[in-house]
């Protein structure tokens, strides 16, 4: 082989790779507990790639990428390379293991982007495809595949979500106004990107007050997109949540999960499940309020790989002292709310979200009339 034709397969290995990832994460929010994973088989024709079967992870996480993929090349699969964007499994689950479907298929050469850190798996897919004989080539994207499955890495790893922090912030450095007025503070271009996020994660987190304050549904409603709405959660230590709230009103459609004290009322959660609610409890910190580490442990336990919270101030707060945030999505609106209206984050100045040493800037682009900054740990 030239030099010329190695460099243009490690140019077409990484671009075919891109499109795999591409491929989970427009699946990202609805495979949970799994993680979303997309496959591409390909076939070099005439010097050329070309793909032959394109598979994702299904709702619920089951069939993974790879089986549908094989299907679709059919035949064409013998001989071809498979780029997967997570290491193919090695375990016996509800089905055969993907590594046992691609030796089958008659694949070739198998390129992925992370390993699977599932000790089912965790180096174990790998050895199995190369026992077969097939050649796998590992890392091709590694920072992209690693982002793309933060979620299921960080759950299985650490046993928590990954936590992506929304905030919007106006020009003062405010989030919203005291009282059961919601503030306009962002562009109607910065809420239609608040709402594809929910659609990408599994579940979205809210703290009570917010819930009191702005009587919000947190679903997603974007056109075509309502099915993608995420499992709403609400940190309702004593379950005051309103019967006749919106998001009560819609907890038949879409899941509403609430996080208790162990000391909340029980005809209130009584009320509250039979109003199609699930009432979970956890226990109090020192300060009295509800463990974070529980609640997300919780949620970890519950199959969440991806949860976004939405405010208020005194949770975003909270997370980010306990060093809980993963990633920061804010909304700079150029909006002025005024003296009276309220901190972004409670008791902390900005620069704890902005400047914090665990978070790295990584984007910063204009959405509307707004600015998004995105940061993520470093
Ligand atoms: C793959 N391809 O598309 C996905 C994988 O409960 P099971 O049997 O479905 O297995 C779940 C595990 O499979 C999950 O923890 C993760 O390690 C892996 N996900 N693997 O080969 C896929 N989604
Ligand atoms: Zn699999």
């Amino acid at each position: 082989m030239t030099a010329g034709s190695a460099a243009a397969l490690v140019a077409d290995d990484v671009r075919l790779m891109a499109a795999a990832i591409a491929l989970g994460d427009a699946a990202r929010g609805t495979t949970w507990p799994n993680p979303a994973v997309g496959a591409l088989v390909v076939r070099v024709e005439d010097g050329r790639p070309v793909i032959v079967g394109r598979g994702w992870t299904q709702a619920g996480g089951r069939p993974h990428a790879e089986p549908g993929a094989l299907a679709m090349a059919g035949a064409a699969a013998r001989g071809a390379t498979l780029y997967v964007s997570l290491e193919p499994c090695a375990h016996f689950g509800k089905t055969p293991p993907c590594t046992e479907a691609i030796i089958q298929a008659g694949i070739a050469r198998v390129v992925a982007a992370v390993g699977d850190p599932d000790p089912r798996t965790a180096g174990a897919g790998f050895a199995k495809l190369e026992a077969a004989g097939i050649e796998v080539v590992r890392d091709v994207l590694r920072a992209e595949g690693e982002r793309s499955h933060a979620g299921h890495i960080r759950r299985v790893r650490d046993g928590r979500p990954h936590v992506m922090l929304k905030l919007a912030v106006s020009a003062d450095g405010k989030a919203g106004l005291a009282g059961p007025h919601p503030a306009a503070i962002t562009s109607e271009a910065a809420r239609a990107r608040v709402h594809m996020l929910r659609a990408l994660n599994d579940a979205i987190m809210v703290g009570i007050g917010t819930a009191l304050a702005d009587d919000p549904e947190l679903t997603c409603r974007l056109p075509g997109l309502a099915a993608r709405s995420p499992v709403r959660v609400v940190l309702d230590p004593a379950l005051k949540l309103p019967l006749s709230s919106r998001l009560v009103a819609t907890a038949g459609t879409v899941p509403l999960w609430l996080i208790a004290g162990a000391d909340a009322d029980v005809d209130r959660d009584r009320a509250l499940t039979m109003a199609g609610a699930e009432v979970m409890r956890v226990g109090r910190g020192a300060d009295g309020r509800l463990d974070l580490a529980e609640v997300l442990r919780l949620l970890a336990l519950r199959g969440i790989t991806r949860l976004m919270v939405e405010g208020g101030p005194t949770l975003a707060a909270a997370l980010l002292g306990a060093d809980l945030v993963d990633e920061a999505v804010v909304f700079g609106s150029n909006v002025v709310l005024g003296d009276d209206a309220l901190p972004a984050l409670a008791g902390l100045p900005l620069t704890a979200l902005t400047a914090a040493p665990a978070l790295k800037t990584i984007e910063r682009v204009a959405v509307g009339a707004d600015t998004m900054t995105v940061s993520r740990r470093i």
